[in-house]
Order: structure tokens, then C-alpha cells, then sequence
């Protein structure tokens, strides 16, 4: 392939900007973690969606490449190939400089190629090679890059051609760059996920999948006519609904509104955000317009029809919203994020305008589906008579446990009260917490061990989770309290340590351990985990000492068998940990406490709506769908979380 010489002066500022990525890729991505790898995907598949949006492509591909790479293609009119003021073709600019697409054209709901606002470029700056192919007036254009640079000669200062064609498009291939990411295989499950919500966001839009690293290749099509409607019967396919979906669209300000909500026979409410196609996981100002709207105008219902007196207060939004699934996805021309994650929209147009919407849209509705409207405050009734009577309960529950809240003496506690500085170790048995007690740092390490399996809180009601011994020893030692339901009485900010690890034996046991731990934060201190401070500890397995140099800690069978193929011939001797029981004080803190040496694994939400099935699919009560997933899923299985 030739190389590139087409660059001159004002280039050079331009692979300063993508080394600038290469250097902090956090920082455009999010993380370099498989939940940062999967976002490479998600900002070209959004540039094709924009070239939706702007009406001239109805059809994407994505192709998980046998060999490791992506490949997105898309049939609108093709980058723009010709030169551009700057002296080279409009396509490189795009894939070359920060922010390139809002440059050239000027489509009113750009997503903004998605989570931080960049799109190509950073995709480019993060792979070993990135290859474009243009289909447009005519020919198939071709430009490659390597780590973000130019690999291609221009001809004549344009892209070579390959070819001639009739057809329109742009196809790009790409290599996540190993140098840059901790994984580079994309996980399927979530990238599916993913390519379906963009197809029922965007009926007009078929998305074909495929996945070529299998034995026997997978293609999936996605085409949801039905748009957000058919997304809300998806979510709810599992449960007993209680009406038909319901839906409202309007524009106004020129932000586009399209509602869908229907109710389930459930005890929760399950409200998702999108703006401009992109999931906003902590809501916003939408979310925030809709329900005060719903609400307002649920209760003047509510009073007209007489279900509420005089006397009565109103029903609360959350008692007006259970039971209710709802998807509230806007078009904004300019939208703004609050706070570092950028996953709550912060325009406070777009309250207002949804908020007009509902007020005007749902009576139209309602007026003409009185069942409907009867059926939803019939849900909005019992509601608010079980909040009534929990919070009765829990007022009670907890004034009762108020004195028995306490750790049991089980917590060795740490000296330190800086939070920042602070971890605990949640250790699995007796005889491990005894030497984790003897090895760690008393200073900011404090040890909890708790003995055998927790409850699994998705299977068991919330008075049985209070009043489970090793739970309340968990929520009074990290002092910040829980969530659930109704009531939030979690507050992070009073977190007494920053890192929580769970440390638990490298076996099936160890792992159920971890996972019933997991769930029990992710249900009731999700807070813990979305702001990133509970840890796996990872104990080695093995132990290798050579017989010259140093002795190295092997974390599973693969690194010893790699370890034995490295050094065929060598005499070395072998210890293997059963459980960190065995080890002794030294060892402990050599493998599993001392911050220098230790390993760690975070744990990240990478999609928090498929988080949440999977959590009910894996620890609910409902076996099918479990042994469905473990047999679909057998084979995706890695080590990494
Ligand atoms: C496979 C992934 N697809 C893309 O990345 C993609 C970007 C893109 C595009 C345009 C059309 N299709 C695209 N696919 C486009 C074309 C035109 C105007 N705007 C956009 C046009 O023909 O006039 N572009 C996204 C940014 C740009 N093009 C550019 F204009 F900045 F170059």
C-alpha cells in the first residue's frame, strides 16, 4: 500500500488533535474497557443514522469481522469526496479532525456521533486501521489510515477510485487498536441490543447484524416498523399488560416529541429518556416535563371523575406511574448534558415543550379511551393505597431496627476517616477474614467478613432483605443507607469508604458469591456501582518460582499454560491457592490487599437497561428464561467483566 505524502503544515495540528486521543481515549469514549470498545461501533453506526435522519438512507450493515475488526456500511449519498477549502478531500476531514461533522452540513437532529459529542475521527485516532470506502458520483473512493494518519496517496489531491458504480454509500472498517484498549473482542449481546434500539427508534430504518468470529455465522435483521410503540410491547413481552400502548407526538420550539407508554400488572415503573436516538440513563429535563405533565393531568382526571375527594391529596407521580413502561424520545437541534457521564439531558426547553405536549395530547386521548384512562387510575389507586401502608411498615421496620442496626462487632473497622482514602474488604468466610484482619493496613483497610452465601434480593421482599443479618451489617458499615421503591433513603455522599472490594475465592462458589453481592448493590445501592466504587479483588491461582529470578502470580489456567509454553525447559515450582483461606497473612497482602501488587477489577454498567434484564433473567425467579440465557450466552463467556 503506498504511503501517505499529502500532508503539509496544516495537517499537523490535525494528528496532534487525535493524538491528544490517543493519549486520553477516557476522555472521548468514556473508558478503554469493553463498554468503551463497543462505543467505536456506536459512533459511525450514529453518523449512518444521521444520514437517516437527513432522508437518505434507509438501510445499515454491521458486520463483526471474523478477524477481530468492524465493519459499518450504510446506503446514503456517500461522504463527500471532493476537495474541501482546507486542500484535501472533505473525507479525510471528517476522519482526521475532532468534531469535523457539524462543520460541513448542517442536519437539524445530528446525533452528535453520540456520547461525547465527536464521532469518526476519535474511532480513527482508536484503531490499528481504519479503511473507508465512498460510493458517489460514479466510483468507489478509498482512503486508509494507520492509528488515525493517512495511509493512502491522493491522486491529483482527491481519494484514488476502485472502481466504477451506480450505487451510493460509505463503508468503514476498523481495528480497535490493542495498544489503545484492555479488550478488543466487541461483546455481541450488547451491540445488538444496541443496533435494535436505534431500529425501533427509528422506524423507517432496517439495521442488518452479523457476526462472523462464530462457528456458524449469526445475521439478524432489525426493522420496527412501529417505532416506539412496538419498543415499549417489546420490553413489556413478559408481563400481563393492562392496556394497549399508548402514544402522543407533537413539535414544538422545534424539538420533536414522540411518547409511548403503556401499563403492566407490575409493581414498578420503568420510564426510559432518548434524545436524538441516544439513551439518556440518568433522564432529564424530558423525563422531568413528561411526568410533571402525566401527573398533573392524571389527577385533575382523577378529581373530575370523583375517584379522588376534596379531601384527598393528589396521587403522587410515582403512584401515577406505576405499572407504567414508558419510552419518551425527542429530536433536540442543540442538546446540552449535565455532569462528566453526559447521560441527563439538561435543556430546559425540552421540559417545557414535552411538558406542552402531554397536556395537550394525552386528554385528546383520554377524552376518547375512558376504559384506558379508568384502567390507568385504577393502578394510580392501589398504588397509593400500598404506599400508604408501606410506609407505614417501614416506618415501623425501621424505628424497631433502628437499635439493631448496628455490625455485630464483625467489622474491623479501619483508623482512617477520610472516605477517599478509605476501602473494605467484604471477605468471604471466617478464616479468611481472620488473616484479612491480621494482613491489612489498619490505617484505611477495613476488613467485613461475612460467612457463606447472602440472600438473593431478587428473589426475596424487602422486609426479608432488611432483616437479613449480613445486608444490614453491609448498609450500616458503608454508612450511606438504601434504595427501593418508593422510598430513597440512599445518600452517596456519606459513603465512609471509596473502594468496596469483594473478595472472594477464584471458584464457582467464590463467583456466586460475587454475583449475589452484585445484586444486592445493584438493587438497592446502584449508586455504588454506576459512580464506580465496588472492586472484585482478584486472587492469583498459582504461584510460579523459577528456580533463578523472581517468583510471578499467575490469575487463571490460561496465563499458566502461556507461562509453561514461555518457559518449556525451565525448571520452575508450582504453588497452587485453593482459597484465600490458605494463604497466609504475608501472602494475603502480597496478592490480594497491598494497592501496589494486588489486582482489581471495577465494576462498570456497560448497558443499564440490559443490566437489568439480565440481572432478573440470572437471579429472578424464573428459571426458562435463565437456562435460555446460559445456553444462547456459553459461548460469548470471558474472563473480563
Ligand atoms: C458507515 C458509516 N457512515 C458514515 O459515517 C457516514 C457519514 C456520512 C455523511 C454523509 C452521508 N453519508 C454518510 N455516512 C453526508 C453527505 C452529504 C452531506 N452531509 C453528510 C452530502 O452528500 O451532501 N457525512 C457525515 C459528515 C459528512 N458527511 C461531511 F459532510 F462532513 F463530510
Amino acid at each position: 500500500m503506498a504511503k501517505k505524502t499529502n500532508y503539509d503544515e496544516s495537517s499537523i495540528h490535525v494528528l496532534e488533535g487525535l493524538e491528544a486521543v490517543r493519549m486520553r481515549p477516557g476522555m472521548y469514549i468514556g473508558s478503554t474497557s469493553r463498554k468503551g470498545l463497543n462505543h467505536l461501533i456506536y459512533e459511525i453506526v450514529d453518523n449512518a443514522v444521521d444520514e437517516h435522519l437527513a432522508g437518505s438512507c434507509d438501510r445499515i450493515e454491521v458486520t463483526l469481522e471474523a478477524d477481530g475488526s468492524c465493519t459499518v456500511s450504510d446506503n446514503g449519498r456517500g461522504i463527500p469526496v471532493g476537495m474541501h477549502e482546507k486542500g484535501v478531500p472533505a473525507e479525510r476531514l471528517v476522519y482526521t479532525t475532532l468534531h469535523a461533522g457539524g462543520k460541513f452540513d448542517n442536519d437539524a437532529y445530528k446525533t452528535s456521533g453520540g456520547l461525547h459529542g465527536v464521532g469518526s475521527s476519535v474511532v480513527n485516532a482508536l484503531s490499528t486501521y481504519l479503511d473507508v470506502k465512498v460510493k458517489r458520483d460514479g466510483a468507489i473512493h478509498h482512503d486508509h489510515y494507520v492509528q488515525g494518519k493517512p495511509d493512502l496517496e491522493l491522486v491529483n489531491g482527491l481519494l484514488p477510485i476502485l472502481g466504477r458504480t451506480r450505487e451510493t454509500g460509505t463503508t468503514v472498517n476498523f481495528l480497535p487498536d490493542p495498544e489503545i484498549f484492555e479488550v478488543t473482542r466487541f461483546a455481541a449481546t450488547e451491540v445488538k441490543s444496541r443496533l435494535h434500539e436505534t431500529a425501533y427508534l427509528n422506524p423507517g430504518l432496517t439495521i442488518v447484524f452479523r457476526d462472523k468470529r462464530k462457528d456458524k455465522e449469526e445475521e439478524k435483521t432489525y426493522h420496527e416498523p412501529d417505532g416506539i410503540v412496538g419498543f415499549v410491547r417489546e420490553m413489556n413481552r413478559n408481563s400481563e399488560c393492562l392496556t394497549e400502548p399508548i402514544s402522543f407526538k407533537g413539535k414544538d420550539e422545534g424539538i420533536q416529541v414522540e411518547i409511548a407508554l403503556q401499563y403492566v400488572n407490575e409493581f414498578h415503573e420503568n420510564v426510559q429518556g432518548y434524545c436524538n436516538n441516544i439513551f439518556n440513563a440518568d433522564g432529564g429535563t424530558h423525563l422531568t416535563g413528561f411526568k410533571t405533565a402525566f401527573t398533573q393531568v392524571m389527577n385533575s382526571y382523577a378529581r373530575e371523575l370523583g375517584i379522588l375527594k376534596e379531601k384527598d391529596s393528589n396521587f403522587t407521580g410515582a403512584d401515577i406511574r406505576n405499572g407504567m413502561t414508558a419510552v419518551i424520545s425527542i429530536k433536540h437541534p442543540n442538546p446540552r448534558f449535565e455532569g462528566q457521564t453526559k447521560t441527563k439531558l439538561d435543556n430546559p426547553d425540552a421540559s417545557r415543550v414535552v411538558a406542552k405536549i402531554v397536556a395537550e395530547e394525552a386528554p385528546h386521548y383520554f377524552d376518547r379511551n375512558l376504559d384506558t384512562l379508568k384502567v390507568v387510575l385504577g393502578c394510580a389507586e392501589k398504588s397509593a393505597k400500598i404506599r400508604k401502608t408501606e410506609e407505614k411498615t417501614k416506618t415501623n421496620l425501621l424505628s424497631k431496627q433502628k437499635f439493631s442496626f448496628d455490625t455485630n462487632g464483625k467489622l474491623a473497622n479501619c483508623i482512617s476517616r477520610d472516605a477517599s482514602k478509605c476501602e473494605i474488604f467484604i471477605v468471604e468466610g471466617d478464616s479468611a477474614g481472620g488473616s484479612a484482619k491480621t494482613a491489612r493496613d489498619r490505617t484505611y483497610q477495613a476488613i467485613l467478613p461475612i460467612r457463606g452465601k447472602i440472600l438473593n434480593v431478587e428473589k426475596a421482599s424487602i422486609d426479608k432483605v432488611l432483616a437479613n443479618a449480613e445486608i444490614k451489617t453491609m448498609i450500616t458499615s458503608f454508612g450511606c443507607g438504601f434504595s427501593e421503591g418508593y422510598g430513597n433513603d440512599f445518600d452517596i455522599s456519606k459513603l465512609k469508604y471509596d473502594k468496596i472490594i469483594i473478595m472472594a475465592d477464584a471458584d464457582v462458589d467464590g463467583a456466586h458469591i460475587g454475583t449475589l453481592l452484585l445484586t444486592l448493590f445493584y438493587r438497592y445501592m446502584p449508586d455504588l456501582i454506576t459512580e464506580g466504587h465496588v472492586y472484585i479483588a482478584m486472587p492469583p491461582l498459582y504461584k510460579v518460582m523459577p528456580s533463578r529470578g523472581e517468583g510471578e502470580y499467575l490469575y487463571d489456567d490460561k496465563a499458566l499454560e502461556r507461562y509453561r509454553k514461555k518457559h518449556a525447559g525451565e525448571k520452575f515450582t508450582l504453588q497452587r491457592y485453593k482459597g484465600l483461606g490458605e494463604m497466609d497473612p504475608d501472602q494475603l497482602w502480597e496478592t490480594t490487599l497491598n494497592p501496589d501488587t494486588r489486582m482489581l477489577r471495577r465494576i462498570e454498567i456497560s448497558d443499564p437497561r440490559l443490566s437489568s434484564d439480565i440481572t432478573e433473567i440470572l437471579m429472578g425467579t424464573d428459571v426458562p428464561p435463565r437456562r435460555e440465557f446460559i445456553y444462547e450466552h456459553a459461548t460469548d463467556a470471558e474472563l473480563d467483566v
